[in-house]
C-alpha cells in the first residue's frame, strides 16, 4: 500500500479520483499531499468553498464516524486534524480575499473544557471572507476570555464553539454571566458545534444556532442588519 501511495501522481487523478484519495490521506494524516492536492483542485478551477466542503470536510466526516465507532483513536485523529489544518492553511487567503464592506466584529472562541477548533477556524475564515473582523480566541476559553475580548475590541457579535456534550452546557454559563453583568443585549451571541441543535440554542438564550460555517455567515449578516434597522428605528 506504502509503496503503491508513493508512486501515486497526485496531479494524473481526475477530479473524482483526486478528491477519493484526499479522503485517503486526510485519513491517514498525509498533511503534505492534502495541501498539494488542495492546490491542485484550486489550479483546475474549483472554488475554495467547494474543495473545503467537499473534500477536506468530507473527508474529515469519514475519520469522525471511525473515531465514533473506534477503529480511529485520539493519536490518528490528530494528524488527520493536522492535515486539514495544512489545506485549510491554503484556502483561508482566498476565502478571506473579499471586497465585501466591514460587516461587523467578532469574537470567536472554543469554550472552557474544550480542545476541538477545526470547525471554529472554518467559521472564523468565512466570516472573514464575508467582510467580518475576527478576533480568534482560540481553544477551552473561560467566560473571562469572553467578557473581556468582547469589551476590549468593542466587537458586535461573540461566537462559541462546543463539541463535546459535556462542554456545551458551559455556553450558557457565558451567557448567564453576560446577563449578570446587564451586557447580554450589547451583544449577538451566535453559537456552533455538532451536538448542539436550534432547541438548545434557544434554551441557553443565544441569538442563534449556527449549523455549520455558511450558516454562521448568513445568520451574521441577518442579525447585523436587524440590529442596525432597530437602531436606525431608535428602538
Ligand atoms: Co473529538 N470528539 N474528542 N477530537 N472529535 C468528537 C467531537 C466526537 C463526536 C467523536 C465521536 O465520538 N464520534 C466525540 C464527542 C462525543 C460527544 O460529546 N457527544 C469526541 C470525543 C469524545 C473526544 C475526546 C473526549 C476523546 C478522548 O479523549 N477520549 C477528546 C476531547 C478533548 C477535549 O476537547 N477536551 C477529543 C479529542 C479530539 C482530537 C484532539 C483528537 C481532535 C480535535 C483536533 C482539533 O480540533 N484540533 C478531535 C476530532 C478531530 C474530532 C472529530 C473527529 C472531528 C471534529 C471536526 O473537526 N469536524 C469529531 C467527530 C465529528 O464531529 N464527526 C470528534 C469537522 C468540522 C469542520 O466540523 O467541528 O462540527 P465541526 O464544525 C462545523 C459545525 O459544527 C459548525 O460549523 C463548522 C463548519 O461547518 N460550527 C460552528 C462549529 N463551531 C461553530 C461555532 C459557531 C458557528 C458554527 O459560532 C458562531
Amino acid at each position: 500500500m506504502a509503496d503503491e501511495d508513493d508512486d501515486l501522481i497526485l496531479s494524473e487523478l481526475d477530479d473524482e479520483e483526486l478528491v477519493a484519495q484526499m479522503f485517503d490521506d486526510l485519513y491517514d494524516g498525509m498533511r503534505d499531499e492534502i495541501m498539494e492536492a488542495t492546490q491542485i483542485l484550486l489550479d483546475r478551477g474549483w472554488a475554495p468553498y467547494d474543495v473545503l466542503t467537499k473534500s477536506l470536510v468530507g473527508g474529515m466526516t469519514i475519520v469522525g464516524n471511525d473515531f465514533r465507532d473506534g477503529i480511529l483513536f485520539v493519536p490518528e485523529v490528530l494528524l488527520a486534524a493536522n492535515a486539514m489544518k495544512g489545506g485549510m492553511s491554503i484556502l483561508k487567503p482566498l476565502l478571506a480575499e473579499t471586497d465585501a464592506p466591514r460587516m461587523g466584529k467578532m469574537v470567536i472562541g472554543t469554550v472552557k473544557g474544550d480542545i476541538h477548533d477545526i470547525g471554529k477556524n472554518l467559521v472564523a475564515m468565512m466570516m472573514e471572507g464575508a467582510g467580518f473582523e475576527i478576533v480568534d480566541l482560540g481553544i477551552n476559553n473561560p467566560v473571562e476570555n469572553y467578557l473581556e475580548a468582547l469589551a476590549r475590541e468593542q466587537a458586535d457579535i461573540l461566537g462559541m464553539s462546543a463539541l463535546l456534550t459535556t462542554t456545551m452546557p458551559y455556553m450558557k454559563v457565558v451567557i448567564d454571566t453576560m446577563k449578570e453583568q446587564g451586557i447580554r443585549d450589547d451583544y449577538i451571541v451566535l453559537v456552533g458545534g455538532a451536538p448542539l441543535n436550534e432547541e438548545f440554542g434557544k434554551a441557553i438564550g443565544a441569538d442563534a444556532y449556527c449549523r455549520d460555517a455558511a450558516v454562521a455567515v448568513e445568520t451574521a449578516k441577518e442579525q447585523v442588519s436587524r440590529r442596525h434597522n432597530r437602531m436606525r428605528a431608535g428602538a
